[in-house]
């Protein structure tokens, strides 16, 4: 007697579509900003009024520090290898234009981070 083995071989073609998450602003974005000798990158970034609004900064390069007391952000100090968060809720809007408040050298006085906040 002849015992046939079907191997029966399911091609299961294992198409995992992983829906990628879309990237879109949530209630309350968050944004990632690295500061170095002499720039924020990114330099502009955009913010809505009345949105909470949270920046995550860091250095890659020297000292360096952010405050707007128009936009209700604190004198913070961006070092490197550590993360300093702000969150902060814009109430007008317009474009400020933060300069960096600790002198870091020959590029200081045009290290800029530009926040748009728009409606
Ligand atoms: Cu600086």
């Amino acid at each position: 007697m002849k015992r046939i083995i079907l191997a029966a071989t399911l091609a299961i073609a294992s198409t995992l579509v992983l829906a990628s998450a879309p990237h879109r602003a949530s209630a309350h974005p968050s944004i990632d900003i690295v500061a170095a000798n002499w720039k924020f990158t990114p330099g502009t970034i955009t913010a809505h009024v009345n949105e909470v609004t949270t920046l995550r900064l860091t250095s890659s390069g020297g000292v360096h520090g952010i405050v707007s007391p128009d936009l209700g952000i604190a004198n913070t100090m961006i070092l490197p290898g550590k993360y300093a968060t702000i969150t902060f809720t814009p109430k007008k809007a317009g474009t400020y234009v933060i300069h960096c408040t600790v002198f870091c050298g020959a590029g200081h006085s045009t290290m800029t981070l530009t926040i748009k906040v728009v409606a």
